[in-house]
């Protein structure tokens, strides 16, 4: 009696064991890697449609719309079954082409890549090719001579965005105003557009000026001491801050009440992103307008990889579409905002 009673209890201990050990196993293949050393998944079993692995090296966690990105991502490779390889590059081109080198080494099937800057890809995407994993770029392009490197860009037109926060500040100011700039990360693909659409459209006005410009990296904390800095050598000759990013906008909000200013009335400020806390400073009246710029790109780069591995063409650029929201809307779009 005794004997049997524990053979039952061996029983019962060992199927508790498999079902442990099949639900990790089944864990492993979905999203949640975190590193690039964690092996890629090969649960190919004879009939059982493999499993899609996916590398995906990010530029870091400077803003609100970046981290926003990357859930996006997570989620959707979560919601699909993808197993990702998340690696954070920390603003470094270096951790970048380091985390594509690992992904090219465990066979990704395919690599989404967030480029810091827009130069210095081409050996990198070149070892990708030869490898055949395709790569998708997603919110920010590269400058390379061949594009057959890369599979697809997916982003907005950050010239159009730049224009459109240029048209709005000409109308608000009757095309006169003294500007300080807030740029992103030197030689980012939304740093050089911005800037450059932005500039488009005040030098039709003779009466508006940029008189101050540096980088402030996209976040919130280097907008707030460059605009600590404007602030001492020009004081009340700013009229108007453009910020490439919200992040940074914010940053100089707070600068600019620190200073005894008013942002949003003494200072237009106007930027790029259209990120939550950029709604409520709209709704607060320290914010006068954002350029939306969605990062919820997750859907459109998991479709990509889909026809990609299997087989079928994706167009080379995929353009996210853009509009500005100004404060009489804020209020009542804030509650639907995703981001
Ligand atoms: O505007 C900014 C972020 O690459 C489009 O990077 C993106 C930009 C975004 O840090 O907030």
């Amino acid at each position: 009696m005794k004997k049997v009673g524990k053979g039952i209890l061996l029983v019962v201990f060992l199927c508790i064991a498999a079902l442990v050990i099949g639900g990790c196993s089944n864990q492993g293949t979905t999203t949640s890697g975190t590193t690039p050393e964690s092996p890629a998944a090969d649960t190919t079993k004879t009939g059982a449609k493999k499993d899609i692995v996916v590398g995906f090296s990010q530029i870091g966690a400077e803003s609100d719309w970046r981290r926003a990105e990357t859930k996006s991502i997570r989620d959707e490779a979560k919601a699909r079954g993808i197993d990702l390889k998340f690696v954070d590059a920390q603003q470094k081109k270096e951790n970048q082409i380091k985390a594509i080198k690992t992904f090219i080494a465990q066979k990704v099937d395919a690599i989404i890549l967030a480029p810091v800057v827009e130069t210095g890809w081409e050996p990198v995407l070149k070892e990708a090719k030869r490898a055949k994993i395709p790569v998708i770029l997603v919110d920010r392009g590269v400058d390379v001579a061949d594009d057959s490197l890369y599979a697809t860009l997916i982003a907005s037109d950050f010239v159009e965005e730049g224009r459109m926060a240029g048209e709005w500040l000409a109308k608000a100011t009757d095309g006169s105003c003294k500007i300080v700039e807030l740029q992103g990360t030197p030689e980012a693909a939304p740093a050089i557009d911005r800037k450059k659409g932005f500039e488009e459209i005040i030098k039709k006005y003779p009466g508006m000026k940029i008189i101050k410009s540096q980088t402030g990296d996209f976040s919130r904390i280097n907008g707030k001491a460059v605009m600590e800095a404007f602030i001492k050598s020009e004081g009340k000759n700013i009229q108007a801050v453009y910020a490439h990013n919200d992040d940074m906008a914010i940053g100089a909000i707070q600068a600019l009440e620190a200073a005894g200013m008013k942002p949003g009335k003494d200072v237009f400020v106007v930027s790029i992103d259209g990120v939550k806390a950029a709604f409520q400073a709209m709704v607060d009246g320290k914010l006068n307008a954002t350029v939306e710029c969605n990062p919820l790109l997750g859907p459109l780069a998991f479709d990509a990889v889909e026809k990609l591995v299997n087989g079928e063409s994706v167009p080379k650029k995929i353009v996210v579409e853009d509009k500005i929201f100004t404060q009489d809307v804020a209020k009542n779009v804030i509650k639907d905002r995703k981001y």
